[in-house]
């Protein structure tokens, strides 16, 4: 079993039942929720003029290695009412591995640790979830 922590972000329709769905669906379909972080309204980051976002930190066990996880993640945000917008525009709902165990990947699909960790205060509060003895 993997540690993974995740991060949940949502700025469309209601956005804390997005989340609740979310979260539901990581724990069937994903891995086991160990540990989330409260939910944190958020100043849109990259294109400042959309709605605020909602975002939860949340840790989780996992079997699945890392490209499985993430098309297992890509297809839930569909299930959960994802559609396409553009880079850093609004959306239902967002998915991302911030990081998977100590593991590094870089491809064109995925990178871990998620390259955004250190512009975003959301993302570090996520990581304070494996630094207060969860791991
Ligand atoms: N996600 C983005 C772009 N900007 N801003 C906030 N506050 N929260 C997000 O989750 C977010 C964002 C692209 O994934
Ligand atoms: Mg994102
Ligand atoms: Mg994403």
């Amino acid at each position: 079993m993997a540690k993974v922590l995740l991060c949940i972000g949502t700025n469309l329709g209601n956005r804390k039942n997005n989340i609740e769905r979310a979260l539901n669906a990581i724990d069937k379909y994903a891995g086991r929720i160990l540990k989330t972080t409260e939910i944190m309204e958020t100043k849109p980051f990259g294109i400042t003029r959309q709605p605020y976002f909602l975002n939860i930190g949340v840790l989780i066990e996992s079997k699945h290695p890392p490209s499985l996880l993430l098309n297992i993640l890509k297809r839930l945000e569909k299930k959960l009412g994802r559609y396409p917008t553009y880079r850093w525009g609004p959306r239902v709902i967002d998915i991302d591995i911030l990081t998977y165990e100590n593991i590094r990947i870089e491809t064109e699909k995925l990178r871990i640790p998620h390259p955004g960790i250190k512009e975003r205060n959301f993302f570090k509060k996520t990581l304070e979830l494996t630094r207060k003895g969860a791991l």
